[in-house]
């Protein structure tokens, strides 16, 4: 079984990346950032929660996130044929409670696609999206804010997957094809 964590900057192109290999590997999606735009949408009280947070570009807090994944690995059995985590985990601690929740379902991330690309790239890409996505936090203050986010809270997670020989650093400029063939590629000896 795969359980894949795909991991990168904000706009590294997670979300792309996820659709084409679920539709090659026939795994579950997990997307947390779409997961708390539903329940924004919504307007429930963790919807509200989400919203104050991802306005301003800040993570929420980890226990929201952590309990919100339990759940839905407790109600979804699809999420035993394997699952591509978008999003999640982006801090440390959410990295070492998805350790523990796959190890009490008896499996374990199976690999983590790193998506690398230049941050000049990233903020393109961002305001390009935010001109149709309607998104609170595609704005350029916004996008300056996650990626100092993502530098000080996320990328530590890097080391934390290269230290447990998981990460597998994928080029992520160029086109959506070309960077779906290396990411297939990497995958290749973790079938
Ligand atoms: P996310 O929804 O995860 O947002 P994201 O980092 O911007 O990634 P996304 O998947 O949307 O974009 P992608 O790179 O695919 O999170 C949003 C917010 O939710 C976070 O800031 C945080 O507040 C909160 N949150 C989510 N998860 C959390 C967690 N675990 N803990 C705490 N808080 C959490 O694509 C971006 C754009 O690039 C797209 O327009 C795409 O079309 C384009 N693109 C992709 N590949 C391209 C390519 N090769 N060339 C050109 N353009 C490309």
């Amino acid at each position: 079984m795969l359980n894949i964590v795909i991991f990168g900057a904000p706009g590294s192109g997670k979300g792309t990346q996820s659709e084409k290999l679920i539709e090659k590997y026939g795994l579950y999606h997990i997307s947390t950032g779409d997961l708390l735009r539903k329940e924004i949408k919504a307007g429930s009280e963790l919807g509200k929660i989400a919203d104050s947070y991802i306005s301003k570009g800040q993570l929420l807090p980890d226990s929201l996130i952590i309990d919100l994944l339990a759940k839905l690995l407790d109600t979804t059995p699809e999420t035993r044929q394997g699952v591509i985590f978008d999003g999640f985990p982006r801090t440390i601690p959410q990295a070492e409670a998805l350790d523990t929740m796959l190890a009490e379902r008896g499996t374990a991330v199976s690999a983590v696609i790193g998506l690398e690309v230049d941050e000049a790239e990233l903020i393109d890409r961002l305001l390009k999206r935010g001109q149709v996505s309607g998104r609170s936090d595609d704005n350029l203050e916004t996008i300056k804010k996650r990626l100092d986010v993502y530098h000080t809270q996320t990328t530590p997670l890097r080391d934390y997957y290269v230290e447990n020989g998981k990460y597998k650093a994928i080029h992520g400029m160029g086109s959506v094809d070309t960077i779906f063939v290396s990411i297939t590629e990497a995958l290749a000896d973790c079938k």
